[in-house]
């Protein structure tokens, strides 16, 4: 598509942001990473429209422009694939074969759900709330051709940074990221992002539908019930050097990036010799805890040869990076600490 992306799938299309794109605090929009599951549905945005209904006093159905007058706001948040770096556990799992660049970070401007929600009259006895999109067809072990659809507890669904967003950096949302409008949850995990919204249903009983239940889900293979993907783990990575790069000895400034979706970074930790120190690297912003900061270390690269570099992350409750993720089933939330060799001339 662009040097920004590099393709995981061409159809649907499906791209990871190519790492050396990565580090600036907002992605440029063409190096946005891209995870659909079904072709992109075409909505024509004076046309298109969004129903809210279920456990609602009043249903609705909202224009593009209704939302709008309902009044926005603008957010930035890092949003990553649960299935980033699904290529690091082993056995690797059923799913796309993502590397470490299913993340990213936007600014997002759009209505708060919540607003959309009581202007329906959420009724008292709603536990979830859907939201559907309009794209669909038929997963291989699937019951047929089905939306893509996923729901939030109330409580997230009537956060007020839970948003219907329209904009993306500044610009009507490109198709791919769901246009004309689409859900943006800061700190989960992006399959709570509904793209290409057209339905928003209350409901009372809890959601089952296919990637509620059967996607998205925790299944570590050991009987025990599967659990919902939620928030984003506790994450680093560095964005320079580059796996496989070469530095000249002397001075060189690692630089990478921290996330979790329990809350900001506190701490991030280098290692350059092997694990038997781990040093403190400087973060360099403390961005809302809905962004990643950025850091650096500055490594005082002796020996010619191969180097193994590290980075393990903190967040604000304590969660620190594990030195590998936890296996399950479809593999999500891969969040272990990877070593990158880099070449000392
Ligand atoms: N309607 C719809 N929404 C969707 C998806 C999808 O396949 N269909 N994929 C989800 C997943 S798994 C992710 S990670 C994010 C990706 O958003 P992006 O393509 O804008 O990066 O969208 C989510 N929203
Ligand atoms: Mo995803």
């Amino acid at each position: 598509m662009n040097d920004h992306l590099v393709v995981v799938k061409a159809a649907p299309f499906n791209a990871e942001t190519a790492l050396r794109r990565l580090g600036e605090g907002i992605t440029p929009t063409p190096a946005f990473y891209v995870r659909s599951n079904f072709p992109v549905p075409a909505l024509d945005p004076q046309s298109h429209t969004v129903a809210v209904e279920g456990a609602v006093a009043r249903p609705l159905r909202l224009s593009v422009r209704d939302l709008r007058e309902l009044g926005v706001k603008t957010l930035v948040t890092t949003m990553e694939c649960a299935g980033n770096n699904r290529m690091a556990l082993a056995p690797l799992p059923t799913g796309e074969p993502w590397q470490g660049g299913a993340v990213s970070t936007a600014r997002w401007t759009g209505v708060p759900l919540g607003a959309v929600l009581e202007r329906a009259g959420l009724q008292p006895e709603a536990t979830e709330v859907v939201v559907e999109g309009a794209d669909h067809g038929r997963p291989k072990d699937g019951p047929g051709d089905i939306p893509f659809a996923r729901s939030l507890p109330v409580a997230k669904a009537m956060h007020p940074d839970t948003l219907l967003a329209l904009e993306m950096n500044g610009e009507p949302l490109p198709a791919d990221h769901g246009a004309p409008v689409r859900l943006v949850v800061p700190q989960w995990y992006g399959m709570a992002s509904v793209k290409w919204v057209a339905r928003i249903v209350a409901v009372t009983e809890p959601f089952t539908g296919y990637y509620q239940r059967q996607r998205y889900i925790y299944d570590y293979g050991d009987g025990a019930a599967p659990t919902p993907v939620t928030a984003m783990q506790v994450k680093s990575l560095i964005v320079s050097p580059l796996e496989g790069e070469e530095v000249a000895a002397g001075g060189v400034v690692v630089r990478g990036l921290a996330w979790s979706g329990a809350g900001g970074i506190v701490h991030v930790e280098v290692t350059v010799d092997g694990g038997e120190n781990w040093q403190d690297a400087r973060l360099l912003d403390a961005p809302s805890p809905y962004v990643w900061s950025s850091w650096e270390f500055h490594w005082e690269a002796g020996e010619p040869g191969r180097h193994a570099l590290r980075c393990r992350a903190t967040d604000s409750t304590g969660q620190r990076q594990p030195d590998s993720g936890k296996w399950n089933k479809y593999g999500y939330g891969s969040n272990g600490v990877r070593p990158i060799a880099v070449y000392i001339r």
